[in-house]
C-alpha cells in the first residue's frame, strides 16, 4: 500500500521538506468530483453579504474561553491554542521575524511609501471572512471542520491571510502587506504543522496605471514581475517558473516554484483578484492583484532549516543561529536524536480521518511527533471491514527520549484512539 506521504527524515534533503501539497489546488479536483456527481459545471457559491465589522481588532489576549468555547462545533485543541499570541513573525530576530522583515524592505525599497503592513489582526475570523468574502464555494473542502478550526460556526482560526483581503480593501487601503499566524488542521510531518505563517499581498490599480493597456494582463505582469524580484532579492540569482493553479479568489491564478538543491519548489500562490471581490468593497474602475507567500517555506530554504517544528523551539541552540537583518545565517543541526516509531492498527469506520488521527497524535505527544504514515492497509475478504497501520515516529529536537515516555505516549495514544475515534483497535 502507498505510503500517504514521504517520510521526512530531519536529515532529508531540503528539497523534499518542500513537498507540494495545496488545500486549494486539491480542492479544485474536489470540486470537479463534486460537479461531475452533480452533474453542473461548478458547484453554487453561497451568496455575498455585507459585513459592517470593522478591521479584526488587534491581537491582545485570547483567553482560553473565546477559544476554545464549549460549542459543539469547537474543535480547537489545547495544543493549538497554546499557539495563539506566539507571533513568532512580530519576533525581529525569529527566523519567521526576519523574512518577514525582509519582504518589507524589498517591497518599501521596490515602492516607498507605498505598501502598508498589518502584521496584528487577530487570528479569530469570521467563516464570511475566511471564506465567503473571498468567494469560497459553499461546498468548498477546505470550509470543512476537519480541514479547519472552528472556534463556533460563524467563526474560525483563520486557514489563510487571505481571510483579510476584504475587510482591508473596504478600509481604503490600495496597496498592503498583511502577515499572520495561520491554522488548518492537517497530517504530521517536516514540513507540515498546524500554525504556519503567511504574508497577504495585494495591490490595486485604476486606469491611469494601465492606461490602456488590457487591465488583467497589466496587473498579471506586474504581479509576476514584482514576484520575480521579490525571490531574487530573498535568494540571489535562482531558476523559477510559473505553474498555472487555482484559487477561488483569483483569476488567472499561479504558483511560483524555485529550484533548488536539485528540485522545483512551491513558494506561494498568486493571480489576479476576482473582479467580484473588487466591485463588492471599492468603487468600481479597479484591477489588482493578491499573493499570499509560506513564511516557513521562505525561511526554511533561506537558512537551511529542515524540520517546520524547529521554528518553535525554545532551544537556544537555535534561536542563537539568527540575528535581525542577517539574511547570511544557515542552520546548522546542533543535534540528532533517532526517532522512534511505534505502529497502531485498527478496524476503521466510515467517520475516521487521518486529520482526525493526528489531532489526537499531537494533542498527546506535541511536537515530540514528528510523522504519521499510513504504511498498510487491507480490507478483511468476509467482513468488508478495512484495518489500517499507521506509523508514528516520536522524535524530540533538543535531548533522547527514553523508551518508558515513548511507550507512555504511545499507550495513551492507542486508548484515545479507541475511545475517541470511534475505531476499533487491533
Ligand atoms: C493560500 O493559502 C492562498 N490564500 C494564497 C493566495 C493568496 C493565492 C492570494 C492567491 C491570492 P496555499 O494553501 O497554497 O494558498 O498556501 C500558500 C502558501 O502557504 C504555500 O505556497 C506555502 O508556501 C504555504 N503553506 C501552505 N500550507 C502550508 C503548511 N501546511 N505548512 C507550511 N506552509 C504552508
Ligand atoms: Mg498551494
Amino acid at each position: 500500500m502507498a505510503t500517504l506521504r514521504v517520510a521526512l527524515a530531519v536529515a532529508a534533503p531540503r528539497c523534499r521538506v518542500l513537498a507540494q501539497r495545496g488545500l486549494w489546488t486539491q480542492s479544485r479536483q474536489q470540486l470537479a468530483a463534486a460537479a461531475a456527481a452533480n452533474g453542473v459545471a461548478r458547484p453554487s457559491r453561497r451568496g455575498l453579504t455585507t459585513v459592517s465589522q470593522a478591521a479584526a481588532a488587534a491581537v491582545t489576549t485570547l483567553s482560553r474561553d473565546e477559544v476554545i468555547t464549549g460549542h459543539p462545533s469547537n474543535n480547537v485543541t489545547d495544543a493549538i491554542y497554546s499557539k495563539i499570541g506566539v507571533n513568532l513573525h512580530l519576533q525581529p530576530t525569529h527566523p519567521i521575524g526576519i523574512i518577514k522583515q525582509a519582504i518589507y524592505d524589498y517591497f518599501d525599497k521596490q515602492h516607498p511609501d507605498t505598501f502598508k503592513k498589518f502584521d496584528n489582526l487577530a487570528p479569530i475570523v469570521s467563516a464570511h471572512a475566511n471564506f465567503d468574502e473571498v468567494l469560497v464555494p459553499a461546498d468548498h473542502v477546505s470550509r470543512s471542520p476537519n480541514d479547519t478550526y472552528y472556534v463556533d460556526p460563524d467563526t474560525v482560526l483563520r486557514c489563510h491571510t487571505s481571510a483579510h483581503q476584504a475587510e482591508l480593501l473596504r478600509g481604503g487601503h490600495s496597496a498592503f502587506l498583511c502577515t499572520g499566524d495561520v491554522y488548518r488542521r492537517d497530517s504530521i510531518d517536516a514540513t507540515h504543522y498546524p500554525v504556519f505563517h503567511q504574508m497577504e499581498g495585494v495591490r490595486v490599480f485604476s486606469a491611469a496605471d494601465w492606461a490602456g493597456q488590457e487591465p488583467t494582463a497589466y496587473a498579471e505582469t506586474e504581479l509576476k514581475r514584482t514576484l520575480e524580484g521579490l525571490a531574487q532579492h530573498l535568494f540571489g540569482k535562482v531558476e523559477m517558473r510559473w505553474i498555472d493553479a487555482y484559487f477561488p479568489f483569483t483569476e488567472p491564478s499561479f504558483e511560483l516554484e524555485i529550484f533548488f538543491k536539485g528540485e522545483w519548489l512551491e513558494v506561494l500562490g498568486c493571480g489576479v483578484m476576482q473582479q467580484q471581490i473588487l466591485d463588492k468593497n471599492l468603487e468600481a474602475g479597479h484591477k489588482a492583484w493578491a499573493f499570499g507567500l509560506g513564511l516557513e517555506r521562505l525561511a526554511m530554504v533561506l537558512f537551511d532549516i529542515p524540520d517546520i517544528r524547529l521554528f518553535w523551539t525554545a532551544d537556544q541552540r537555535f534561536l542563537k543561529q539568527f540575528r535581525a537583518g542577517d539574511l547570511s545565517a544557515r542552520f546548522k543541526s546542533y543535534s540528532k536524536f533517532p526517532p522512534c516509531y511505534k505502529d497502531v492498527a485498527f478496524w476503521v469506520s466510515d467517520a475516521f480521518t487521518e486529520n482526525n488521527l493526528c489531532e489526537v497524535v499531537r494533542g498527546i505527544a506535541g511536537d515530540l511527533a514528528e510523522e504519521v504514515k499510513l504504511i498498510d492497509t487491507f480490507t478483511h475478504p468476509k467482513t468488508g471491514r478495512t484495518s489500517n497501520c499507521y506509523r508514528i515516529a516520536y522524535r524530540s529536537m533538543d535531548r533522547s527520549l527514553t523508551d518508558d515516555e515513548i511507550n507512555a505516549l504511545q499507550e495513551e495514544v492507542r486508548s484515545t484512539i479507541a475511545s475517541k475515534l470511534g475505531v476499533e483497535l487491533r
